[in-house]
């Protein structure tokens, strides 16, 4: 290997050479993706956008990149790094630590219900760092701002047309699913008693099977828990797995089962299975945060909270596969909600 890397040397030297004219032509680098700065901007502002997990099968995290992103092409000077954290979660806080450590960025960006804790270590260290969180909860660090979502909200929407869709189903219409890709505080607290309680209003007999695949990419798993689901009579299942996602909407497509989608409009990824889409608009919001930093306005030491009526949280209800596949009475009637919860007359704050 040694003689093979000396022979090679007259390569590594090229390889070098084009290195040095990229960072001369205004690359950034650090191990993650690289976005050119246009020769005519000077870099004043560089962001790390920490992927805690992967983006492929995750849209909480596309959207998190996107909206930072957007904000970031809308002046000059900002570089944006996009790292990918991986699904080992040992090694999120030594990755963080490690991008503080380099001085090199002026603000981290992250989304998850972990972050917040894995911030404050990391700033206890390097208090000079600065933190954007979303999906997340921390007040009082003037390093760190965060912004949580309403999830009572969008669980209630999703557990409240499952019940509908189930109703309509006549299999087993007081029993559905949610498959998640692990229990955390969020998914055992908020989006389970949620996704229950807004079945309940359809249904007050309504049960719910949990099953947990235990990490966000194995679809293989994912179809087995949703199959025993079906298997056990739930017709309709949220599912809230990343990658996972792809094996519960392949089970239930194949067992004619329906499937409700979190955080994105999902209704195209499969017709006719997917009947409902309760999403998270986190690609405005990592926009609008970004862009508050950027021209200086980020409140940090603050945690805000959103829900629909503050346009963060909503139902996709104008999608035509939504309305081939969902009977007109159970559209009104989930329409009736999502208008209660759009207009601010039911708020369903945690
Ligand atoms: N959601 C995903 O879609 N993909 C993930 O890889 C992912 N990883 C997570 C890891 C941890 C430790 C926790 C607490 C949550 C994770 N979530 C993930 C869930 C995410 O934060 C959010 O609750 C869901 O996307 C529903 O909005």
């Amino acid at each position: 290997m040694k003689q093979m890397r000396e022979r090679c040397w007259p390569f590594r030297a090229v390889c070098l050479g084009i290195s040095m004219i990229c960072v001369l032509g205004g690359f950034a680098f650090a191990g993650g993706e690289r976005q050119k700065a246009p020769a005519d901007k000077v870099a004043t502002t560089a962001i790390a956008v920490f992927i805690p997990g992967v983006m492929s099968g995750s849209p909480i995290y596309e959207m998190l990149a996107a909206g930072v992103r957007q904000a970031a092409a809308e002046k000059s000077g900002v570089e944006v790094t996009v790292i990918e954290g991986g699904f080992n979660q040992a090694e999120w806080e030594p990755r963080i630590t490690t991008l503080a450590a380099s001085g090199q960025y002026d603000l981290i960006v992250s989304s998850n219900p972990s972050l917040p804790a894995i911030a404050s270590a990391v700033s206890a260290k390097f208090p000079q760092q600065q933190f954007l969180l979303l999906d997340g909860e921390l007040a009082g660090n003037p390093r760190i701002y965060s912004m949580r979502y309403n999830q009572q909200e969008q669980a209630y929407m999703a557990g409240h047309i499952a019940a509908l869709v189930a109703q309509d189903l006549d299999t087993r219409p007081s029993r559905i699913g949610l498959v998640a890709g692990q229990e955390y505080p969020a998914m055992n607290g908020v989006i389970l008693p949620g996704y229950l309680a807004g079945a309940r209003e359809v249904n007050p007999d309504m049960t719910v099977d949990f099953r947990v695949v235990g990490n966000w990419f194995d679809a293989g798993k994912g179809a087995e828990l949703a199959a025993a689901m079906i298997r056990d009579g739930a017709g309709v299942i949220l599912c809230i797995a990343g990658g996972a996602n792809e094996g519960v909407v392949q089970a239930a497509a194949e067992a004619g089962a329906k499937v409700v989608w979190f955080d994105i409009n999902g209704y195209g990824i499969r017709p006719g299975t997917v009947v409902g889409s309760s999403i998270l608009h986190q690609d405005k919001a990592a926009y609008e945060k970004t862009k508050a930093f950027l021209e200086g306005s980020l409140p940090f030491g603050q945690a805000d909270r959103a829900g629909v009526a503050a346009g963060y949280v909503d139902f996709v209800e104008d999608d035509p596969d939504y309305r081939a596949s969902v009977s007109p009475g159970a559209r009104e009637k989930q329409a009736a909600l999502t208008a209660r919860l759009r207009s601010g007359a039911l708020d369903l704050s945690e």
